[in-house]
């Protein structure tokens, strides 16, 4: 018996930094809306989906830092994202900023979860490959500091038991490692949900637009055909304060095929 997942891929346009939450969760509403008018049982947002990509800033002062993330998932800027969701019985992959606190220590993760058809939250990732630097450098046409502002994830990839299927989620640079798929492959995964904010320029290399592309669909259409599994890899894309994050979203086939773009 077939079993079948339809599947959103939700491109979001750019955020800029000025952007509030609120209007950010309603541009979400309105795609999970598009979404559902299409018959999708899931949709996936992009990486850190609520901001701007804001680690292409250097901030020293961590209250201003803190201000880009989330404390409590759902909160009150993203209930109305969790409402929809439920009201209209469709599950949703969401890519955000945690700030958590755990053995009274506080943590800062770049995470992403997947909520079921009923609203609730049943996985949370956190994202283990963060790429960049940790410092201002001087050298770059402008910043990557994923590794200032971010711990490495302490979730592993598990893989979920879920909507029929068996559902694994990876971040952004995740994609662009072997083993990422390969320890949810090991699982037994059938769909890998991911999102990304991948600058369109290099910050140090004059590498080719057409090249970036290259390797953003070689890495995830290899993960899927040597996994066997599905890859869902979705863009935020667009103009941030004069900073272009290129789109490109996909979704891939197990035999490593695109068959939506
Ligand atoms: N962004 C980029 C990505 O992995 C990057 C960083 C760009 C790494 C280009 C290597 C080459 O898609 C994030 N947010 O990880």
């Amino acid at each position: 018996m077939s079993r079948i997942i339809t599947v959103g891929a939700a491109q979001l346009g750019p955020i800029q930094r000025n952007d509030s939450r609120a209007d950010v969760v309603e541009r979400l509403c309105e795609l999970m809306q598009k979404a559902h008018a299409r018959s999708c049982d899931l949709v996936v947002f992009p990486e850190l989906a609520l901001t701007t990509f804001f680690p292409r800033w250097y901030m020293e002062d961590q209250d201003e830092v803190d201000t880009w993330f989330e404390r409590t998932m759902p909160n009150n800027e993203t209930q109305p994202l969790f409402n929809l969701a439920t009201k209209l019985g469709i599950g949703f992959h969401l890519g955000y900023a945690e700030l958590t606190q755990e053995d009274n220590e506080t943590h800062r993760y770049n995470t992403a979860i997947l909520v079921d058809k009923t609203g609730e939250i049943i996985a949370k990732y956190r994202k283990v490959h963060l790429p960049g630097h940790s410092e201002y450098d001087s050298n770059l046409s402008y910043q990557h500091l994923e590794k200032r502002y971010f711990e490495v994830g302490n979730l592993g990839f598990p893989v979920h038991r879920t909507m029929g299927g068996i559902l694994g989620m990876c971040i952004c640079n995740d994609r662009r490692w072997p083993e990422t798929y390969r320890v949810m492959g090991l699982q037994g995964v059938e769909m890998v949900l991911l999102g990304y904010n991948t600058p369109a320029i290099g910050a140090r290399t004059a590498e080719s637009p057409h090249l970036r592309m290259f390797h953003n669909h070689i890495t995830m259409q290899s993960g899927a055909y040597q996994n066997s599994t599905w890859v869902i890899g979705v863009a935020k894309a667009g103009n941030e304060d004069d900073h272009v994050l290129m789109g490109g979203s996909v979704i891939i086939a197990p035999t490593g095929e695109i068959v939506a773009q």
